[in-house]
């Protein structure tokens, strides 16, 4: 196997003998195959839509499953891929027999094999290492683990109902382009474009989100527990949330949220349920602890998944595009509803949580509550009261060295204000950082994908400032990234125009020098330093 998608890469370079987040080689490489085959039937897709084709709704949500499986922490089940690939295999030959000219598809569309060795043997020879050349490999595969990301975002919004045949459309083309023989600069243009679509992504999913759910508001979120049974939800899906929000009311059950499940806290649609109870726990890396402690079953809507311990295996449910060898998965794509029955009656026959915090934390902090703020906020900055915004989105980890960003957070200035979205946030959103004139010193505005906001909120102070350029604003970038879903939202950044981004806590191992120079020269990316030299360079 080889694996470097992540930032827990072994040796900060690649997995080869077993993921560091316990991927075996064998899902290595059949997730390997799955992306293969992925390529294939988009090479397909893309001509059909070349010939005046429409491809089904169907058949797009198939194609966008397939990646977001493969992200880091989503799925370790190896019969889901290689049934995925069978599945996939399906449609490609029926897409095949409707195109009137088949005569220019290549081999990766023309691949099909249904023997589970033969199947292996073609993993081994189709994955990252297959690219020679270096620079090339770290195009394509940042190209790749930005589609990943913004497969994610777009099976979320394709859930509540949300699509968009442009974003499906470029995501396929652009991973068929990963297979053709491309130029750097060919494929830096694709990279970048990439970056344009992942800013397409985050925006139909917004619509999604605040469409069905209403629109963020600032709320004080529960961190302690109940005298009931309950579920604990994981991951990102709202959709599934609201279904089981649905499925408990008045049976007894409470429910809590657990690490990017917080922010579904902040939504009217949501918040409105008396038997969501708050947010149980922290970060995903802390499952192992928490989810023994919860004491009831577990609902796991997407990643990240920590292969669980015994203990609490038999607990551990998963939906959608999550999965683990022994839990049960429950059923369901867009359009269905899905039965959580079961989970509901587990958790009838267990105790209810242990208490691990208590209190509140406050969120909500997403576009139209800030700029709902807007004017308190200008007025902050213009008498000086805040001086800079320090975006800190991103991901949390189990590194060690992540503790930087809890002592960078403790060492700003006090007239520093944390902008920051995705599980990043948990290491320091219990540190009572205070306020500014009312204003909470970290606004929390969602779950990775909600850095859109971030960005939206970015662009309108620009505009209130009257600034040329969205650098000019008193705004730094200090992100945190772990898997593909921060890809997507670096490249969406690198579109908008963002420079200085500073990114840790190591830089990816999919970045060669050479590819790594050209991010370093055009938009000023760098690393992350000692927390002392940052805010010197930051706030000097
Ligand atoms: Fe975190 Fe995991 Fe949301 Fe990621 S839970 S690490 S960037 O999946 O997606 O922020
Ligand atoms: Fe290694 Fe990350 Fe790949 Fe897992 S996802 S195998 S930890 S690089």
């Amino acid at each position: 196997m080889f694996c470097y998608q992540c930032q827990e890469t072994a040796g900060c370079t690649g997995c080869t003998v077993k993921g560091v987040c316990g991927k075996t080689p064998e899902v290595a490489r059949i997730q390997d195959l799955l992306v293969y085959v992925t390529k294939g039937i988009s090479e397909v897709t893309t001509k059909l839509r070349a010939e005046g084709k429409t491809i089904s709704k169907e058949d797009n949500h198939l194609i966008t499953l397939n990646l977001f499986t493969t992200i880091t922490n989503a799925n370790f089940d190896f019969d889901v891929f290689v049934q995925r690939i069978y599945n996939t295999l399906d449609a490609k030959k029926r897409l095949i027999a409707q195109l009137d000219d088949a005569s220019s598809l290549s081999p990766v569309a023309l691949w099909d094999e249904r023997d589970v060795n033969v199947m292996d043997e073609k993993a081994r020879t189709v994955g990252v290492l297959a690219t020679e050349n270096e620079d090339i490999r770290s195009l394509r595969e940042l190209t790749i683990y930005g589609l990943k990301g913004l497969s994610a975002y777009s099976k979320h919004a394709n859930m509540l109902d949300y699509d968009s045949e442009e974003v499906d459309a470029f995501l396929q083309e652009a991973l068929y382009k990963t297979t053709q023989a491309l130029s750097v600069d060919e494929l830096i243009a694709l990279v970048l474009a990439t970056g344009e679509a992942g800013v397409k992504g985050m925006a139909l999913l917004d619509s999604a989100n605040t469409g069905t759910f209403g629109n963020p508001e600032i709320t004080e979120v529960n961190l302690g527990v109940r005298n009931n049974p309950a579920i604990l939800i994981s991951g990102h899906d709202l959709s599934d949330l609201k279904e089981l929000l649905e499925q408990t009311k008045g049976t007894g059950v409470d429910v809590y949220t657990h690490s990017e499940m917080l922010p579904a806290n902040y939504y009217p649609e949501l918040k409105k349920y008396g038997n969501l109870v708050g947010n149980y726990g922290n970060a995903w890396w802390k499952q192992k602890e928490e989810f023994e402690s919860f004491n009831g079953p577990i609902l796991m809507t997407t990643n990240c998944i920590v292969p669980p311990k015994d203990s609490y295996k038999d607990r551990i449910y998963t939906t959608g595009s999550a999965g683990f060898p022994g839990c049960k998965h429950i059923p369901g794509e867009a359009g269905s509803t899905k039965d959580f029955t079961e989970i509901i009656e587990h958790a009838k026959k267990c105790a209810s949580p242990t208490q691990i915090e208590e209190g509140t934390i406050v969120g909500g902090f997403a576009h139209n509550q800030v700029l709902a703020l807007a004017d308190q906020i200008v007025e902050a900055v213009k008498t000086g009261a805040i001086k800079k915004f320090v975006v800190m989105a991103g991901c949390d980890g189990r590194q060690k060295g992540r503790n930087y960003y809890t002592d960078f957070a403790k060492a700003l200035p006090k007239e520093a204000v944390i902008l920051t979205a995705g599980c990043a946030k948990y290491k320091y959103n219990k540190l009572n950082l205070g306020d500014i004139n009312g204003i909470p010193r970290v606004l929390d505005a969602g779950q990775c994908n909600d850095s859109y906001s971030l960005a939206v909120i970015a662009m309108k102070l620009q505009e209130v400032f009257g600034l040329e350029d969205i650098n000019d604003l008193p705004l730094v970038f200090n992100i945190a990234w772990y898997e593909q879903k921060a890809v997507i939202v670096l490249l969406a950044l690198l579109f908008l125009g963002v420079k200085n981004i500073h990114l840790g806590p190591t830089l990816p191992a999919f970045l060669s020098p050479n590819v790594a120079k050209v991010l370093v020269e055009n938009f000023g990316i760098a690393g992350i330093g000692t927390v002392e030299d940052d805010i010197e360079l930051f706030f000097s």
